[in-house]
């Protein structure tokens, strides 16, 4: 029995019927489905130690903030961090990305100054600079996309200056699968003096990260797609950057002292967490990377690598169909997206729900990724730990049954 197979028990919501038919749930780039263990855990807090945390003294207040404390422990292990104070609870990478740019961003970046993207980055790793870039007189640059869907490295030594301050790139990408070079690109951009930021959304629930052997500085995940809840997640920053940095939310609980004219900080990570911070979904968290690491990041990452292989192969049968991104499965991770040449992908998108099947459609917050490839959206399949290569074979199947559909002529002979 394959990993797939072995742990779909524990995640109640695959076995969901639609339609009189298996859920084949094949969107776990937007979010993952969640384990027993992690449901439990939820249902745990709320019904038997519910309390604010940091600041009670009785039973209850005490167990929260132990268990709260513990999760950041076990976040800080999971991602190799020198120490738990490293670790900031967000909503999940946006906040985390925003928290950066708010506060070293504010802090670093000037007019004249630099801030290196890469074309196939979110929203999320786009905006927030923007916002910053506007704010403070800075540039963005980007580092092209080949045809492949890979990074231009070529381009770097045009791009990395002195004026460059930040390099901040996705690990893997949500629409490519493509996963980057970081500890290349970070060596080069710290060689120039500029910090590393990278966007983990997508390489955090799939492969063991390890922050110092990325070489970055700053790295931000989602809980909810490492099988955790939404609203949780998290930044990863050394620690020292972190004491550096100005706060970002002002509120209770990330004070020294508060007079009527200034405040004085907590230490990090407790200055950048005012007020009541989102306590269940944090504790939680922590369990869901329990699980992960007690499946293992070997198992994980085989299982996935082989499934990708097998889906990649089995699409090429589909006629009309291109692969967007990596055609082999070689540093690329499950997030296979394509176009079909007859077919606009919110109808595939629209077919396949009728089997049951959840794919995603559109630019999956990657527009300029799109428009590098002159198109204006995709079909995206993205796997998990808990896909089969039954499932695989569901969504060949109802791809030939889509291309059919719209090749069929109207008007029959
Ligand atoms: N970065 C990457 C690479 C992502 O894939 C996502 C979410 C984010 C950042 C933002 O994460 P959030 O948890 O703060 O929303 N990606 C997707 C997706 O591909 N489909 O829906 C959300």
């Amino acid at each position: 029995m394959n990993l797939g197979e072995r742990v779909r028990d524990d995640f109640p919501l695959l076995h969901r019927t639609i339609n009189g038919k298996r859920l084949v749930y094949l969107d776990s780039a937007a979010t993952s489905q969640k384990p027993r263990v992690v449901l439990d855990a939820l249902m745990e807090y709320y019904h038997d130690y519910n309390a604010n945390v940091h600041r009670g003294i009785y039973r209850i207040a005490e167990e929260a903030t132990a268990r709260y404390e513990e999760s950041r422990a076990k976040l800080a292990a999971f991602l190799g961090a020198a120490r738990r104070e490293e670790i900031v609870f967000t909503r999940g990478t946006t906040e985390a990305v925003n928290l950066v740019a708010a506060t070293w961003g504010r802090a670093n970046v000037g007019p004249g100054d630099e801030i290196v993207l890469t074309i196939m980055e979110h929203h999320s790793n786009i905006v927030p600079w923007q916002l910053l870039a506007a704010e403070k007189g800075a540039r963005l640059r980007y580092i092209p996309v080949t045809d492949e869907g890979r990074l231009d490295l070529s381009a770097l030594d045009g791009l990395l200056t002195e004026r460059t301050k930040l390099v901040s790139l996705t690990h893997q990408s949500n629409v490519l699968g493509t996963v980057n070079p970081v500890r290349l690109i970070a060596d080069r951009a710290h060689a120039m003096g500029a910090k590393v930021l990278v966007d983990g959304a997508q390489s955090v629930p799939h492969q063991a990260v390890n922050v110092q052997a990325l070489g970055v500085d700053f790295l931000a995940f989602s809980g909810h797609k490492m099988l955790g809840p939404t609203g949780s997640g998290g930044l990863w920053a050394r620690y020292d950057l972190l004491e550096a940095m100005p706060p970002y939310h002002g509120g209770g609980e990330m004070i020294m002292l508060v007079t009527l004219e200034r405040s004085t900080y907590k230490d990090p990570p407790h200055k950048f967490e005012a007020g009541t911070p989102n306590i269940a979904d944090s504790i939680v968290l922590g369990v869901a990377a329990d699980y992960l690491r007690g499946i293992g990041f070997d198992a994980i990452t085989a299982h996935e690598r082989d499934l990708t292989a097998y889906a990649l192969e089995r699409l090429r049968t589909v006629p009309g169909l291109t692969i967007v991104g990596p055609a082999e499965p070689v540093d690329r991770g499950g997030a296979i997206s394509f176009t079909m040449d007859v077919v606009h992908p919110h109808d595939i998108a629209q077919v396949l729900d009728q089997e049951a099947m959840a794919i995603r459609a559109g630019h999956h917050c990657a527009q300029p990724l799109h428009r590098r490839f002159n198109i204006a959206a995709t079909a995206r399949a993205s796997l998990h730990l808990y896909n089969t290569r039954e499932e695989i074979d569901a969504l060949v199947d109802g791809l030939h049954a889509v291309h059919r559909m719209f090749t069929r002529s109207p008007h029959p002979v």
